[in-house]
């Protein structure tokens, strides 16, 4: 659509709003200071740079297809996630996994990273002004094959995991200070059995001793805020994950951590937007990741759900966007991995949008006075207006490809890029 007709477009469907009550430009304005945390890990199947080609395995979670072009170094990652990020209108982040050091291609060992390892990511950050975002890996190592780290009953099994936990947050401290941004640290850990356990009392005790070890160091949270993130079950740990949501609920609440909630870690018809305002009545702030489920923890691109509506709609609405980091955790390697990244964060900004394009004062209102059927009617009303126009408009304010036109971009760049890699 030519861009006249595009601004057209937005005045009818302002006008449309603002008969309800809603101010279009004010939701534009509230969405432009949303920054997503793209996870970088999208762009390689988790594979990371510790060697080449590397892979991920041994971890409760899976990627799978072998769609081509594929990012192989990090000058490849980066290249992709550039391709991204011009595709996605606003100010973003980039969630680090420790396994995506820069160290020339040297092997060196997790609990030997440091700040060093991670000055290429850093400077690359700071030229497109992105913050950065940490998270310590504990799988795809031979220290982890048992299915166990933190947990372990070896104790220089702990030890070592214990020292990367320890090496990360340091790490994210000096990110956080060099950027003057500050990053959230996420840890998740695979630990579990795949069978009904004989002690689900010991390895519980021990995640908690260790994590407490790992968190001794205070670290300002100007610099670093640390997460801790649940699940109820992952591929090989189908019957016991120690670090359950429960677990990390009450772990966050009295060490003052940031929970993470993870879309996909909870049973098929449990959803986390329900869950935010619970968990945030008692902790300070959390993180998400934002995923989507298809049966199991699969990991799929996020959509446009109902799902993903409800959750923007609890952030705005309760006036949380303040407390809660909003990160992806997808990975689908089936189709090409730019798009996947710009289809899931593109979707999480068009729920913000349309979020914030709701009369919430009004629906409260009726709430309040026991009118369910205005309130029935008025949520049905919203799902019509014209909001894909107030969507075009922000894409060409913010000139970035209107919904028409960006997959014609990243088909050139397949042909231009991704094909003359393998
Ligand atoms: C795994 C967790 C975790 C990972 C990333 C790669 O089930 O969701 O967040 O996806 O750390
Ligand atoms: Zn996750």
């Amino acid at each position: 659509m030519k861009p006249n007709n595009i601004l057209k477009s937005y005045e009818l469907a302002k006008e449309k709003y603002a008969s309800l009550g809603v101010d279009t430009d004010k939701a534009l304005k509230n969405l432009s200071k949303i920054a997503v945390s793209l996870h970088c890990w999208q762009g390689d199947d988790v594979g990371g740079f510790e060697k080449t080609g590397a892979e991920l395995s041994g971890g409760g979670i899976q990627t799978t297809g072998n769609y081509p072009g594929k990012a192989r170094t990090i000058a490849e990652l980066r290249q992709d996630i550039d391709k991204a990020l011009e595709m996605i209108p606003g100010n973003h982040r980039l969630s680090l996994h420790a396994c995506y050091l820069d160290n020339n291609g040297k092997f060196i060992d997790r609990d030997q990273v440091n700040i060093k390892h991670f000055q290429s990511w850093i400077d690359w950050a700071k030229q497109r002004k992105l913050g950065l975002d940490f998270n310590p890996t504990f799988f795809s190592h031979p220290k982890a094959n048992d299915g166990f780290t933190l947990s372990h009953p070896n104790k220089n099994i702990r030890e070592f995991w214990i020292q990367h936990g320890i090496a990360c947050r340091k790490i994210a401290e000096q990110m956080g200070k060099k950027l003057g941004k500050t990053v959230v640290t996420n840890f998740w850990v695979p630990d579990g059995y795949k069978d009904i356990p004989a002690d689900r009392k010991a390895p519980r005790e021990r995640l908690a001793d260790s994590l407490d070890k790992i968190f001794k160091l205070k670290i300002s949270p100007k610099y670093n805020l640390d997460a801790v993130e649940g699940k109820l079950f992952g591929i090989g740990s189908e019957s016991y994950v120690v670090g359950s949501h429960d677990f990390y609920m009450g772990y966050a609440a009295t060490r003052k951590k940031l929970l993470c909630l993870d879309a996909g870690h909870f049973h098929p018809t449990e959803v986390i937007s329900d869950k935010i305002s619970s968990v945030l009545t008692f902790l300070d702030e959390i993180l998400l990741h934002v995923s989507r489920p298809v049966r199991w923890d699969s990991d799929h691109v996020v959509i446009l759900n109902d799902e993903l509506y409800a959750i923007s709609r609890e952030l705005v609405r309760g006036g949380y966007l303040g407390r809660v980091h909003i990160g992806l955790d997808f990975f689908d390697a089936s189709i090409n991995r730019i798009a996947a990244w710009v289809i899931g964060t593109r979707s999480m900004l068009k729920s913000l949008l349309s979020a914030f394009l709701e009369p919430a004062a009004v629906l409260v209102q009726t709430e309040l006075k026991f009118d369910y059927t205005q309130r029935l009617a008025l949520m049905e009303t919203l799902k019509t207006l014209p909001f894909g126009a107030i969507w075009d408009f922000y894409c060409l304010k913010n000139n970035v490809p209107q919904e028409t036109e960006w997959l014609r971009e990243i088909k050139n760049y397949e042909l231009s890029v991704l094909k003359h890699r393998n």
